[in-house]
């Protein structure tokens, strides 16, 4: 006899898709209204249209420069607008979005005056690694809308206000990595099929790691302490596990998914140069820092946690160190001695 065919018994052959995921998160959460189910759509919208356009760059005339140099200073990219204009595209047609804040532009843009939401976004991160195939990425948070504020004002909220924060690495796949509070969940995209399924639950980042990850071509350029700090992790302890083994991109998404999944350290520090350090807290550090803490990971500006800091400014610089509890926490000692 056959046996009669029982959809939930079966194993599924279909994965879990991003866009059941965020809703089944919803259901059930007191005042939900599908506002915020209807934002993280557009966002992953976002995210599905640049990853197709970021696959085709080479064939479509979309690498290089487009001449002109953006509120950071730094030479725009043609796929850094693209990606730019995706998102404010997507944003504004979804109506959820109050106020947005982007890398590529000065000042804060209102989208919907009665939208409930704060999106702040990197629409290209990494982009002087575009034109030579290197893992790109775009990472994001959601805040909420604050009643009264103006565009500027109701965007600089600290990392602690934020209710989602996610990032996509566009690299040997494309991966979208998500926290709405509730733990770390990263998405593959399906390219056949268009859709992102779950592939890594609740991500957990180890609580050490056997990796740094720094430019240390800026060794002339740091204070003693970081000196010390890169010294120590490469100095031969078979019993510790030292040294660390070094690894850098140079492209954050690509350098934070790794520490994120193996554990170990990221950390971009203030330097002569950059004496507030490189990276945006808005955009950069906040998002970043929010997504390792959800993971049992941490995020400092080499001292403090960087969800406590309150931007001034949309493009505020930070130090950022992000990794596993125990390598960041001595990363610390060795600022604070
Ligand atoms: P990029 O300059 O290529 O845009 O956000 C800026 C950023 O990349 C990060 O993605 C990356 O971690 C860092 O700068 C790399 O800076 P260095 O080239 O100074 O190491």
């Amino acid at each position: 006899m056959k046996e009669s065919f029982s959809p939930s018994a079966a194993p599924s052959v279909v994965g879990t898709t991003l866009e059941a995921h965020i809703m089944g998160g919803m259901r059930g959460s007191p005042g939900a209204t599908g506002e915020f189910t209807t934002l993280l759509n557009a966002i992953t919208l976002a995210v599905r249209i640049i990853h197709t356009r970021v696959r085709a760059a080479g064939l479509a005339g979309m690498l290089g420069y487009t001449g002109e140099t953006n509120v950071q200073g730094e030479r725009v990219q043609k796929l850094d607008t693209f990606a730019n204009e995706v998102f404010f595209t997507v944003l504004e047609r979804s109506s959820r979005c109050a106020i947005a804040v982007s890398e590529e532009l000065e000042e804060a843009r209102v989208l919907a005056e009665d939208g409930k939401y704060v999106v702040a976004f990197d629409p290209l991160d990494g982009s002087s690694n575009i034109d030579v195939n290197i893992s790109i990425g775009t990472i994001f948070c959601v805040l909420r809308a604050r009643d009264g504020a103006g565009a500027a004002l109701g965007a600089l909220q600290p990392g602690n206000q934020i209710v989602a924060a996610g990032y996509a690495v566009y690299g040997s796949a494309t991966t979208l990595v998500l926290s709405t509070g509730q733990g770390v969940h990263g998405f593959t995209l399906d390219p056949g099929v268009g859709e992102f399924f779950l592939s890594h639950p609740r991500i957990h980042c180890p609580p050490e790691g056997n990796m740094y990850s720094i430019n240390e071509g800026n060794l002339a350029r740091w204070d003693d302490k970081i000196k010390k700090w890169t010294a120590w992790v490469k100095r031969e302890d078979a019993a510790q596990r030292y040294p660390y083994g070094h690894r850098y991109v140079g492209s954050l998404v690509a350098d934070a998914h790794r520490t994120l999944l193996k554990g170990g350290i990221f950390a971009y520090p203030a330097d002569r140069k950059n004496p507030k350090g490189k990276l945006r807290l808005l955009y950069e550090a906040s998002p970043m820092a929010y997504l390792f803490e959800q993971a049992g990971g941490a995020g400092t500006n080499g001292v403090d946690r960087i969800l406590d800091v309150v931007p001034e400014g949309l493009h505020d610089r930070t130090p950022l160190v992000l990794g596993s509890q125990r390598d960041v926490a001595v990363f610390r000692q060795f600022m604070l001695e």
